[in-house]
């Protein structure tokens, strides 16, 4: 079996996908790694260890030590965090990526995984079924870090044949972890405080809509195309991926019809205008085409599942 290394484990999206890789792969071959000591208790199931992605030597050698074969690289500054420190998210984020390509062309390993995002649009950037190859202006500093990771994720396969994939994701929606610094966090919040018998204030107007996707969808899609033949991962920048568009009000209304008492306001703030500049909805074809991507969750059976099972998770 091959040795898979997490970095940045106990994100939102890590905490999944360390679990499916463990299920996958046996928990004694997976490493969920963290720069949070506290963040890695919940990694019973496999092996843990603390680690600085920005400490290179400590990431070599326990690449070295532990033969990993492949490398989740999902530690990142997201899009409104990054606002408050440009450079801090520009240097975390970049060198990350290129020093974790490097040493997968150092030590010849087998596969990279590395998330972009929908923040690699731009206010230029045609909104509604935003396609695949289209005018790119990122006006965030997490959207130019992940436009300018893609093109080094490419450049990495074709110069070195490093097999690194990507997916763009859209924003992700999950009960088991609370997401950190994004523009798309609002629709996690909004199951929380809907349980909690809370009034919601939205940081987004009404009728703000962005791309999302369920956090079951998204685990599926990432090991989909990790596990597709080399041959038919065509693109090696980042692939568009979709499944759902909506706006505040209509998952708020979505909830509703479980919680009728539920109330909502909306009071925009800086985040408005990140949400602004990226795409209402995303046409992903060539992921459907390449390696057979197709969603599960439409709205209502997100909303359905997330009001069935996060109240065991928020005690
Ligand atoms: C964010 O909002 O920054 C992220 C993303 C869309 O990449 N969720």
């Amino acid at each position: 079996m091959e040795r898979v290394l997490i970095i940045g484990a106990a994100g939102q999206l890590g905490s999944e996908l360390t679990k499916a890789l463990s299920d996958m792969y046996g928990g004694e071959n997976v490493i969920a790694t963290d720069i949070n000591p506290k963040a890695l208790e919940k990694f019973d199931y496999c092996k843990s260890t603390v680690l600085d992605i920005m400490d290179k030597d400590s990431v070599r050698n326990l690449v070295k030590k532990e033969q990993v074969k492949q490398i989740y690289h999902l530690a990142a500054v997201l899009s409104a965090t990054g606002e408050k420190n440009p450079l801090f998210a520009w240097h975390l984020n970049m060198e990350s990526l290129l020093f974790v390509l490097e040493l997968a062309k150092e030590e010849k390993l087998d596969k990279v995984y590395w998330p972009s995002s929908i923040a690699v649009f731009g206010p230029n950037t045609p909104k509604v079924n935003t396609a695949q190859y289209c005018v790119k202006e990122p006006n965030t500093v997490y959207g130019i870090s992940k436009q300018a990771g893609e093109r080094w994720c490419e450049y990495y396969f074709q110069k070195y044949g490093v097999d690194v994939r990507s997916l763009r994701y859209p924003g992700l929606i999950g009960y088991k972890s609370l997401p950190g610094g994004g523009t798309t966090d609002y629709a996690v919040d909004i199951y929380h405080k809907a349980i909690a018998g809370e009034h919601f204030v939205s940081f987004l107007s009404e009728d703000t809509y962005l791309p999302m996707m369920y956090m079951h969808d998204a685990i599926k899609a990432t090991l989909d195309l990790m596990h597709a033949p080399k041959e038919n991962v065509k693109i090696r920048s980042s692939y568009n991926l979709s499944a759902i568009s909506f706006s505040p009000k209509e998952i708020y209304e979505s909830i509703k019809l479980t919680y009728p008492d539920f109330s909502i306001s909306y009071a925009p703030d800086f985040r408005q205008a990140i949400a602004d500049s990226w795409p209402d909805s995303i046409d992903d074809s060539h992921a459907r085409a390449d390696w057979g991507w197709k969603h599960e969750y439409d709205l209502q059976k997100m909303t359905a599942d997330i009001l069935e099972n996060l109240p065991a998770y928020m005690v």
